[in-house]
Order: structure tokens, then C-alpha cells, then sequence
């Protein structure tokens, strides 16, 4: 049983137009999938290490405990992960499911690579397949004999949906439906709670969130021919309750004025740089968001403190 690695990852132009895109916008955000490329990947799976970060801990024993009704309400098929990162969380559905066959996606090649084959390890005589591109732009899966004529099953874990804005998660769960030809999708989604510790989450002690937020300007400095000084920005992240969500921001310590894809972008001190969002939808909301982009959440299992939520989505 092999791993086969199929490579749709955006071109560098795609990757010039959308950051002109995101720089001459107000305010200054890129699209959060440019995080991860593979330091950023890193610094995420670190950042799901921090004693602030629960969500992953949260969600991990949330499948554990559950893994067998899952695989129940789900029935049969090809298990087809949007977004795997570094650190699978598909195991005890795999073994619950007694999958034949995995199919994971990731923008990250080397994220994708890591994952699949720690997953292998664990799970020898599954046949697995990656996908390295931007699920959020792929109109259909790529024709393959794990994926042709057979049933499938979504998982999007890890409340990855909150980093997009919601007009754009609706979007997004659309194209799942269409993607998934008509089956089931598991989407694990964090709750909004306590701003104080949301905050703390998303700005560790340790400063891995701030060194993950800095990374994207490594990162553009290195495709996009940059010059920017990584510590000319300090890191924030705040909670916006009007909008339901954690901003993260790069914030410019100074007036200057930076290089990057062949040309010059101005900030004055105090302006910001926005990485990401995180939106926490409470279930009322999480139903509301389906329903807008043709899903029903049939079921809904929950950690004890009801801090965050695996649902159960049909056509
Ligand atoms: C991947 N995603 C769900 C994370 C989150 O919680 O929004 C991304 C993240 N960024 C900084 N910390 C976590």
C-alpha cells in the first residue's frame, strides 16, 4: 500500500496577484492559507502544543471518545480530509470506519508528506492518497482510482472554517457539498467563550502564535522577492465581539516602506497588517451557516464544558 502525492498547488503568479490583491485592500489582509507553507505548518502543529491553544487537545479527545458513532452515522466511504496539517487527527475514525482507503488535501506539500506518512505508520494497509492545493479554489477532486465511483465522506476538523469570513465559509461548504458528491462531511467547529482566555490562545506566552504570524512575511520576503524586516511588526490578537472572531494582526513598529513583489508598499506606524481571523460560531450559528450553503446538521457531539463541537452535515 503506497502514498501518492498529486501536486495542484497555485502557480508564483496566482500567488503575486493575490497578495497585490490583499496589500491594496483596507485594511492589509492576505488569504490565511499563505501561513502555511512549511515552517508555517510547523509553527502551527507547535502552536496546538501551548498550554493556551486547547482546541486541538479538545477536538482530539472529542474523537476519541466518539470515533465509533461517527463512523455509524457516517455509513460507508473514502474519507477525504480538507486541510490535514501536520498533525492528523483522522486515526480513530479511520480504525472506526475500518477505511481500506484515506485521501487528505493540504496547501502544504511538505505538511501533506509528514502527515500521510505518520498516518501510514499507524495504519499499514490503508492506500493513501494527498492532494497539495487550495481546497478553497478546487472545483472538482482529481480523477483517481481512490477517489472514482466511490462514496465519499468529508472531514474538515479543527474549526479551520473560522479563518475564512463567513460569506466565504458559505462558499466554501458549498463547494464541499459539490466536491463530495452527495455525501456526509464531519466539521469540527470552537465556540465563541471567555475573551480573555481566546485571546491568550491566539497570543501565547511563549510567542509561537507571534512567530507563526511573522513567518508569513519570511515567507513572502523569500516567493515574492521581499525585503521586509520581520521585527519591524509586533503581534496582537484581539476579540471582536460585534463579528464573533479573533483578529491577528502585524502591527508596523515604524513608518517605512517595504519591497515586495517588484514594488513599494508604504505603512505608517500603528498600521496593520491582518493575518487571519479565527470566527467562533456558537451551534445556533454553525446551523444557520449550513443551512446557507445547502447543508443540514443532522447530529452534534460535544466536549463536556460544550467549548466546541463535531457536526454532522447532510445534504
Ligand atoms: C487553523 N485554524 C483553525 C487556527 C485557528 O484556531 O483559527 C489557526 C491559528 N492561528 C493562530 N493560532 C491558530
Amino acid at each position: 500500500m503506497t502514498i501518492e502525492l498529486l501536486d495542484l498547488h497555485p502557480e508564483p503568479a496566482d500567488l503575486r496577484r493575490l497578495v497585490e490583491e490583499g496589500l491594496r485592500s483596507s485594511p492589509r489582509q492576505l488569504p490565511a492559507w499563505l501561513l502555511y507553507d512549511g515552517e508555517g505548518s510547523r509553527l502551527f502543529a507547535a502552536i496546538c502544543e501551548q498550554p493556551e491553544y486547547s482546541l486541538t487537545r479538545t477536538e482530539l479527545a472529542l474523537l476519541d471518545q466518539h470515533a465509533k458513532a461517527m463512523a455509524a452515522a457516517v455509513g460507508k466511504g473514502v474519507m477525504v480530509e480538507f486541510g490535514i496539517g501536520h498533525a492528523p487527527k483522522v486515526s480513530p475514525l479511520l480504525n472506526a470506519m475500518e477505511a481500506s482507503s484515506f485521501v487528505a488535501l493540504d496547501i502544504s506539500r511538505s505538511a501533506l508528506q509528514e502527515a500521510l506518512e505518520g498516518l501510514k505508520a499507524d495504519h499499514p494497509t490503508v492506500s493513501m492518497l494527498g492532494i497539495c492545493c487550495d481546497h478553497s479554489q478546487l472545483d472538482v477532486l482529481p480523477a483517481h482510482p481512490l477517489l472514482d465511483g466511490q462514496p465519499l465522506v468529508g472531514f474538515f476538523p479543527g474549526s479551520s472554517l473560522g479563518n475564512f469570513r463567513p460569506d466565504e465559509a458559505v462558499e466554501l461548504l458549498r463547494r464541499f457539498r459539490h466536491l463530495l458528491r452527495g455525501g456526509p462531511l464531519l466539521l469540527g467547529l470552537d465556540q465563541p467563550r471567555d475573551p480573555t482566555l481566546l485571546e491568550a490562545a491566539y497570543d501565547d506566552a511563549a510567542g509561537v502564535s507571534a512567530a507563526f504570524a511573522r513567518n508569513l512575511l519570511t515567507r513572502l520576503n523569500r516567493d515574492l522577492q521581499g525585503d521586509i524586516d520581520p521585527t519591524s511588526f509586533s503581534y496582537r490578537a484581539r476579540w471582536q465581539p460585534q463579528a464573533s472572531r479573533i483578529e491577528m494582526a502585524l502591527v508596523s513598529r515604524c513608518d517605512q516602506t517595504l519591497q515586495l513583489a517588484g514594488r513599494p508598499w508604504s505603512f505608517t506606524s500603528g498600521d496593520l497588517w491582518i493575518t487571519e481571523h479565527s470566527v467562533k460560531y456558537s451551534p445556533t450559528a454553525a446551523a444557520d451557516l449550513a443551512l446557507r450553503a445547502g447543508w443540514r446538521i443532522e447530529q452534534r457531539w460535544h466536549d463536556a464544558e460544550d467549548h466546541l463541537s463535531m457536526h454532522l452535515l447532510l445534504p
